[in-house]
């Protein structure tokens, strides 16, 4: 099924393996699955991050060879082959590391994403797979089943979970299932895994979510949850307004709730508002309201003004669309 992928692999020497900006559990464990397997082949394999410092995030330490990512770019070399993981167009790569891609003889994708822009030679793109690594485990099962380990397993099985949000999100399906039996079968251990990708958390990040979620505010019978973050919850926490991202997620989480707003204070008078809901309320339509925009579920905006005015406003406004609802 994966031949010519495969066929290109196992003919190039020197292959380059790209993952996506803002790395995350598929990203980085599709690219550490196949640098551990390609290099198990005997390849040459260079591993570049998107970062300028060649780091990626530190939770994904546990991970075998998590410090082979490259700091230098070689700016100048073409490598026989190049392959870049869950990117969904070429941007996604960074632009100073899509360069060394489009340089390589060939070219390769694998992704699953709905959006696709194709910009490679091979495209293995497959939308309904949940996590790039639940494609990437198909195709190292057809080049060579006897090289995949423990280690290869384990960052397979890190994409799966992160991407399928422990096997809770939509796009789970009986291969997502079935693809994690057969990584489990390897040793894994599934707690393990499960802490490090979705549990553990920083100690700046608990205590901004501790502030924040204390201060929760309701409205209509608990229908609406509000959550803020001012300056000084970040001044006091050691933390900035980047990592407000999902503790909205623990006010939606109420079985109450149908809207969930968060309030962070990027600048004097400059607010960035978020907004969850459950599907009875649209998120879009009511970010809309205030200039911004997103999905159905899920979106933002940013509004200027009085903390106070603002606040009024969107109670006002979330009140209004729960009632026509
Ligand atoms: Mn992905």
């Amino acid at each position: 099924m994966y031949d010519r992928l495969i066929e290109e692999l196992n003919a190039a020497a020197d292959i380059a393996v790209f993952v996506h900006i803002n790395p995350d559990g598929d990203s980085v464990g599709s690219s550490l699955a196949l640098y551990n397997f390609l290099k198990k082949k005997n390849k040459t394999v260079h591993l570049y991050s998107p970062n300028a410092d060649g780091s990626i995030p530190a939770k994904f330490s546990y991970l075998k060879n998590y410090n082979a990512y490259n700091a230098e770019r070689l700016t100048d070399k073409q490598y026989d082959c190049a392959v870049a993981l869950d990117c969904g167009d070429a941007s996604r790569l960074s632009e100073d590391n899509f360069k060394i891609f489009k340089k390589a003889k060939t070219k390769i994708v694998i992704d699953h994403h709905e959006s696709h822009e194709n910009f490679a030679s091979i495209t293995v793109c497959e939308p309904q797979a949940s996590s790039t690594t639940q494609i990437l485990y198909k195709i190292l099962k057809e080049f060579d089943k006897s090289a995949i380990d423990k280690d290869i397993a384990l960052a397979l099985y890190t994409g799966l979970v992160t991407d399928s949000g422990s096997f809770s999100y939509s796009s789970t399906s009986p291969e997502t299932h079935i693809v994690a039996s057969e990584l489990l079968a390897y040793g894994i251990d599934a707690g393990f895994v499960s802490r490090k990708v979705m549990k553990d958390t920083p100690y700046a990040l608990f205590n901004l979510k501790n502030r924040a979620l204390s201060k929760t505010k309701f409205y209509e019978n608990n229908n609406i949850a509000v959550i803020n973050f001012k300056n000084d919850d970040f001044l006091a926490t050691e933390t900035t307004e980047a990592d407000t991202e999902g503790i909205i997620n623990n006010i939606l989480d109420i079985d109450t709730v149908e809207i969930a707003i968060s309030i962070a204070e990027i600048n004097d008078k400059a607010f960035k508002v978020s907004f969850r809901t459950k599907g009875k309320v649209s998120a879009v339509e009511l970010a809309k309201i205030f200039g911004g925009g997103g999905h159905a579920m899920a979106a933002g905006c940013r509004i200027y003004g009085y903390y106070d005015d603002i606040y009024n406003k969107l109670i006002t406004t979330a009140t209004e669309m729960l009632k026509h609802a």
